[in-house]
């Protein structure tokens, strides 16, 4: 079989299309993106025509991977652990259907906060959804796990999380590959109300869902995922969730780690495995890439039990990603070499790239703030969000997409006068438009300056679901059409700028102000694209 050198998320993108997925349904978000990115330019997807558009926001890409399942076909969706929030919806609801097509939601989560707001862990939701999670600790295993979740998901009628973290996502390893699949048929479930919650439907399916746990329990317990490694000092025995097994077995290259050790890759958790290991061990030590929640079931309330210990005691770091280093030191042995980050690149903080229409806009609207008070723009996720550092030091707030507009209206609720919203253009379609409706509704009076430079910038440049049609989506909702601006993010046009900001600041109402210029990166990547299609 062929093998190639794939990035985790790469692995995985490999894999759904090798087990003959009929779509992929996504938003971007780091480091989640190049799951799709891969599909969208695999040969196979290409002439198979698979679908594989981006999405305007996450629970619109779960809600339509749900409909390809409904039609038989298997699907996958894919966003970082934050786009589950917005997900969360669909997610909790389709553990109750069940599915018919194989489905799988595979979702980066981001230890360390790389590239997020948060760090949370998204296995919490798995339990809570109570659906089998599967989190492969290397490469080789994100591909085979991600190739036979969609026929888990068959099997068991329930969707499958997949779950990594930022380093397995990011890093590369060859990956050996399986016979690519054909694509189901469409066939609708046989039950024609499978997909109906009405609550005298919905309570049967629940009841369902809670049938099923113990047999998803014995299938992790008989995975060939989840493991027991024996060992010849009992005086510890060590749970390893994910690519902590990798951190830990870095430090052993001969595979002799003295302790016994359970190794976890497909929950629910494998309770006979580690019943084992409390049997035979003297205390126990849990590694996890997120929270303490092996650690915490494990963990008895009443101290009666084993001493058990891990992020919660301190003996592992309680947030951030966790590495060889942590491990080696929980369990007292030197490592051998030290890791160091190369010069290149440590601390390179980050700022808008010279030319960025968005510059533009932060130093036109400080003017006009300047002497009204801080603590009056609410922003949102996005490039624009480094008009938080110096020199700009412009926003205030920055909490989840779509949040600038709502809080905005939230503080003139209070009586904040005057408030301003700074969202990006994709920011606005994944959830500024509702937002919008709220201040409509109420007449609010509020500045809303969307930045539009006609691209998904800090992801990576993808395509913006609304290009050039921002002003209608805002006339749609009801802005009244002379308190939508447009305006191009240039330093020549500062002065004019600087007016229209300050005459809608004077109108109590709903004032829409787009700032509309192509961001410079997209710009130069088209200019390269053109001179290499010249030359050839
Ligand atoms: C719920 C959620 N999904 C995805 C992301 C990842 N993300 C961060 S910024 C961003 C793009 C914002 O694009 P836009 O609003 O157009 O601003 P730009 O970066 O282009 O300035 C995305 C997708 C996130 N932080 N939260
Ligand atoms: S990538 Fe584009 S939007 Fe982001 S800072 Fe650079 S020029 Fe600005």
């Amino acid at each position: 079989m062929q093998r190639k050198l794939l990035l985790g998320v790469e692995a995985i993108g490999q894999a759904a299309v090798d087990a003959g997925i009929s779509g992929v349904y996504a938003y971007p978000g780091t480091p989640s993106t190049e799951i799709t990115e891969y599909i969208q330019s695999n040969p196979l997807t290409i002439e198979r025509n698979i679908h594989r558009e981006w999405s305007a926001n996450e629970k619109t890409a779960l809600e339509a991977a749900l409909g390809m399942s409904y039609a038989g076909k298997r699907a996958m969706a894919s966003m970082k652990h934050v786009g589950l929030n917005v997900a969360a919806d669909v997610f909790m609801n389709m553990a109750i259907t069940g599915i018919n097509g194989g489905l799988v939601v595979t979702v980066a989560d981001d230890p360390s906060q790389h590239s997020s707001q948060n760090e949370q862990d998204s296995r919490y939701y798995g339990k809570f959804a109570m659906i089998p999670i599967f989190e492969p600790s290397n490469q080789q295993e994100a591909y085979d796990m991600t190739y036979e979740a969609f026929e888990f998901s068959e099997k068991t009628g329930l969707p499958v999380m997949v779950r990594i973290p930022t380093r397995l996502a990011h890093s590369r390893s060859g990956v050996v590959q399986k016979p690519v699949l054909d694509e189901n048929k469409l066939i609708l479930p046989q039950n024609p109300m499978q997909f109906m919650l009405l609550p005298a439907y919905g309570r049967k399916y629940y009841q369902n869902l809670l049938d099923k746990q113990e047999w998803i329990e014995e299938l992790s317990e008989e995975s060939a995922y989840n493991r027991y490694y024996e060992g010849t000092d009992n005086s510890l025995g060590i749970v390893c969730c994910g690519i902590t097994y990798n951190y830990l077995m870095e430090n052993f290259p001969e595979g002799n780690c003295p302790y016994p050790v359970v190794k976890i890759s497909q929950y629910p958790v494998p309770k006979k495995l580690l019943q084992k290991l409390e049997d035979e061990c003297d205390k126990l030590l849990v590694a996890e890439d997120g929270y303490p929640i092996v650690e915490e079931l494990l963990t008895d309330f009443f101290e009666k039990g084993t001493k058990v210990s891990g992020r919660l005691d301190g003996t592992l770091p309680r947030r951030g990603e966790l590495n060889p280093v942590h491990l080696a030191k929980a369990i007292c042995k030197e490592h051998d070499v030290p890791f160091q980050i190369p010069e290149t690149v440590a601390g390179r903080p980050p700022s808008l790239c010279a030319g960025c229409g968005h510059q533009d806009t932060y130093i036109a609207l400080n003017e006009v703030i300047a002497n009204l008070g801080d603590g009056r723009v609410f922003s949102d996720i996005g490039c624009y969000t480094l008009g938080a550092l110096p020199p700009y030091n412009t926003i205030n707030t920055c909490v989840d997409m779509g949040a600038s507009i709502t809080m905005a209206k939230g503080a003139a609720d209070a009586g904040l006068s005057p408030v301003f919203s700074v969202i990006g253009d994709s920011t606005f379609t994944h959830s500024g438009i509702t937002g919008l409706l709220d201040c409509v509704n109420e007449k609010t009076n509020i500045n809303i300056i969307i930045v539009d430079n006609e691209a998904v910038a800090m992801t990576g440049g993808q395509d913006s679901s609304a290009k050039g049609r921002i002003e209608k989506i805002c006339e749609g909702v009801g802005v009244e059409p002379e308190h939508i601006r447009i305006f191009v993010p240039l330093r020549r046009n500062h002065d004019e700028i600087v007016k229209m900001i300050e005459e809608e600041m004077e109108y109590d109402g709903v004032s829409v102000l787009i700032g509309r210029r192509e961001c410079v990166q997209i710009t130069s990547k088209t200019r390269k694209l053109r001179k290499v299609t010249k030359q050839a």
